[in-house]
C-alpha cells in the first residue's frame, strides 16, 4: 500500500498552446484518486500549487518566453516535492513538461537529504535537453532534462541542487531531437532508448537493464511521463504530437514492469492538453496507465524480484 499524494501543477507557460493548465482538473475528473484507492492505496489531494510572486528574471536568448513564471513554478514545485516525499509518493498532475524543472529539482534535493542516489526515467517523444541558451522555440518545456543533468546555460534559474549523473537517466520513446540537444547528449552517459531500440528489442529488456541498476544502487526513481510518449492515435490530447509513438500495450507494459520493480518513488504526468482531447480519452488513458503503475493487473503471476 502506498500513500499517494496528488499535486496539481497547472503549468501552461512552458509552451505556446493554451490548455495544459486544465490538466489537473482533467485527471481529477477522470478519477485518478478513485483509481488509486480502488487498488488499495491511500490518496491525498493537496490541491493545485500556486505561483509565487514573479521576479524580473531575464536571459540573453530572445526566443525564450515566460521566464519569470517558469522560474517561479520551478521554485514552488521543488518545494512541493520536498514537502511531499517524506509522507508518500507524489504524483504531479501537469501542466506542461516545464514543471519537471521543479519536480526533479525537488526529488534530487530529497535524495541528497536521505543519502540515496536519484534515478530518472523519461518517457517522451522528445529528449527535452535544451538549455535556456540553446532553445530555438523558446519553449522551456524542452529543457528540464538538461537542467536535471546539470548542463550549464540555466543562469537565471536556481542552480540545480544535485545534478543527476547521466548513468542514472534513461529515456524511452524518443523520436524528435533537435541538433543542439543531439550534440549535447553525445557528451553524456544518458541511456537513450529511441523508438528504433523499442522496435528492435522491445521495451522489456532495456527497461529491466535500467531497473536492475536502480535496484543495485538502492536508488530513488522518478518517472516523468509525457503524453507524447504515446502514439497520437491513442493519445491525441497533446500540443506536440509526433507519429510513431508507444502503443497501448507497450505503455501499459512499461507501467506493469515499473510496478513489479517496486522502485518508483515519484511521478510526473505532463503535457496533457484537455482542450485537444476527444471525449476525455487521453485523460482516461493516462489515469489507466497510473493504475497499471500502481498495481492493476488481470491475473497475478510470479514476478521477478529486484
Ligand atoms: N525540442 C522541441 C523544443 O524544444 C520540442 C519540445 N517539445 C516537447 N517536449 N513537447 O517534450 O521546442
Ligand atoms: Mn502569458
Ligand atoms: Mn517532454
Ligand atoms: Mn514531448
Amino acid at each position: 500500500m502506498t500513500h499517494c499524494i496528488l499535486i496539481g501543477a497547472p503549468v501552461d507557460e512552458g509552451q505556446r498552446r493554451p490548455g495544459c493548465l486544465m490538466g489537473p482538473a482533467a485527471y481529477r475528473t477522470a478519477g485518478l484518486a478513485g483509481t488509486l484507492t480502488a487498488l488499495g492505496h491511500t490518496a491525498e489531494d493537496r490541491g493545485d500549487v500556486t505561483l509565487l510572486p514573479l521576479a524580473d528574471d531575464t536571459c540573453d536568448n530572445p526566443a525564450v518566453h515566460h521566464l519569470p513564471e517558469t522560474i517561479a513554478w520551478t521554485k514552488a514545485l521543488s518545494q512541493a516535492a520536498q514537502d511531499a516525499l517524506p509522507d508518500g509518493m507524489p504524483i504531479f498532475m501537469g501542466g506542461d513538461h516545464s514543471l519537471a524543472l521543479g519536480t526533479v529539482a525537488g526529488v534530487a534535493s530529497h535524495a541528497t537529504r536521505v543519502g540515496r542516489p536519484q534515478f530518472v526515467i523519461w518517457l517522451d517523444a522528445h529528449s527535452d535537453f535544451h538549455t535556456v541558451a540553446t532553445t530555438t522555440s523558446g519553449n522551456l518545456h524542452g529543457t528540464p532534462m538538461a537542467y536535471a543533468a546539470g548542463r550549464p546555460g540555466f543562469d537565471p534559474f536556481p542552480p540545480f541542487p544535485a545534478p543527476i549523473p547521466g548513468e542514472n537517466i534513461c529515456m524511452f520513446g524518443i523520436r524528435s531531437v533537435d541538433p543542439a540537444e543531439h550534440a549535447a547528449m553525445q557528451e553524456t552517459e544518458i541511456t537513450v532508448n529511441d523508438m528504433r531500440v523499442l522496435d528492435e528489442q522491445g521495451i522489456v529488456a532495456p527497461l529491466r537493464d535500467f531497473l536492475d541498476r536502480v535496484s543495485a544502487a538502492n536508488g530513488l526513481l522518478h518517472v516523468s511521463l509525457d503524453v507524447d510518449f504515446l502514439d497520437p492515435a491513442i493519445a491525441p490530447a497533446v500540443g506536440t504530437t509526433v507519429p510513431g509513438g508507444a502503443t497501448f500495450r507497450e505503455a501499459h507494459l512499461v507501467m506493469e514492469l515499473l510496478h513489479e520493480s517496486g522502485l518508483v518513488t515519484s511521478l510526473d504526468l505532463v503535457e496533457l492538453n484537455p482542450f485537444l482531447d476527444e471525449r476525455g480519452r487521453t485523460a482516461k488513458l493516462m489515469v489507466d496507465l497510473v493504475g497499471s503503475l500502481m498495481g492493476r493487473k488481470v491475473f497475478d503471476r510470479p514476478t521477478r524480484s529486484y
